[in-house]
């Protein structure tokens, strides 16, 4: 073996060590706290075959969200965004959830039994961490599984795929549109007092799979360590958010998160 190898081994060897501890002592920490957050986004279903918005193979790099993802794209063309709504909805129903999202809610069941909290805010509208058995979840960003009339509010879970006909239209006559939030639309209001109460609590606060690039959502995180808690990231890529944690786990949440029960 060359020195240049085995050089380059021993650096391995020690990365390695050092990831090790970094999951000890983030499980560790995990194990003692009665107060949970975890706040995700689009990574932490990459491993179910769900694409993710920004980055190398994301949504925003082949489509543009100004004509998808806004009141007004729904407004000028309300058939080509729910096209694309459909054609997502086909996706995420033939996915499945990913030892990600079991490790979330066997980390909440825990948590829960010891007689603490646990909150899971989610970005995600694909529903996959209610599949996978977590309770309770703040949705930020609204469900792709509900539609809501544009003319009546009225609002209903809608598990039909495809869809037929696009677009849907409510018993009123208006137009039904995907239960999301796009664009320059306020969050849902109780979904977001949930949120900043549990960050608010917080002694931990985890933040998976997202670029926090997306406002207020992002600026969740930084709240709960204003208040107190301790970040961690999860995540394979550096974020903005890795030099205000106290654990940054490099790598897909899918391989980490279950090590970390
Ligand atoms: C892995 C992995 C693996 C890969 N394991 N990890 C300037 C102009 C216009 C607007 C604004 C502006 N400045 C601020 C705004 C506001 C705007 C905003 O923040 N824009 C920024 C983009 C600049 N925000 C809003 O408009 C919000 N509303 C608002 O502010 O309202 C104010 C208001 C008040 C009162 C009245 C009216 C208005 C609403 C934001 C809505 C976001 N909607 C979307 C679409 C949802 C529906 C749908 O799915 O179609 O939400 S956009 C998209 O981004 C989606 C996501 O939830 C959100 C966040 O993305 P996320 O989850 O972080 O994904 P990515 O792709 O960014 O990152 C994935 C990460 O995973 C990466 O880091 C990878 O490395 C990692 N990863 N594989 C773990 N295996
Ligand atoms: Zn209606």
């Amino acid at each position: 073996m060359s020195a240049e190898v085995a050089g380059s081994n021993l650096a391995l060897a020690a990365d390695v060590i050092r990831v090790d501890e970094t999951i000890r002592s983030l499980r560790r920490t995990l194990k003692e706290a009665s107060s949970v957050v975890a706040l995700t986004g689009a990574g932490i279903s990459a491993e179910s075959g769900i694409r993710t918005f920004r980055g190398a193979g994301g949504l925003w790099r082949q489509y543009r969200p100004e004509k998808l993802a806004t009141p007004e794209a729904f407004e000028r063309d309300p058939k080509l965004v729910w096209e694309w709504y459909d054609w997502r909805r086909a996706v995420i129903q033939a996915a499945k959830p990913n030892p990600g999202h079991a490790a979330l809610a066997e980390l909440e069941s825990r948590t829960v039994k010891q007689g603490g909290s646990f909150t899971l805010i989610t970005q995600n509208v694909d529903g996959l961490h209610d599949r996978a058995g977590s309770r309770g979840i703040v949705k930020l960003h609204g469900d792709i599984w509900t539609v809501r009339c544009v003319g009546c509010g009225r609002s209903e879970r809608n598990d039909q795929v495809p869809l037929l006909p696009l677009p849907p239209h409510c018993e009123c006559g208006a137009l039904m549109r995907p239960g999301v939030v796009w664009f320059g639309e306020p969050l849902p209001e109780d979904e977001w007092e949930r949120a900043t109460k549990a960050c608010a609590a917080a002694q931990i606060v985890l933040v998976i799979g997202t670029s926090a690039t997306v406002y207020p959502a992002a600026g969740l995180a930084q709240a709960a360590q204003q208040a107190g808690a301790k970040m961690a990231v999860v995540n394979p890529e550096p974020t903005a958010l890795d030099e205000m944690a106290e654990w940054v786990l490099r790598g897909p949440s899918g391989e980490l998160l279950p090590g970390l029960l």
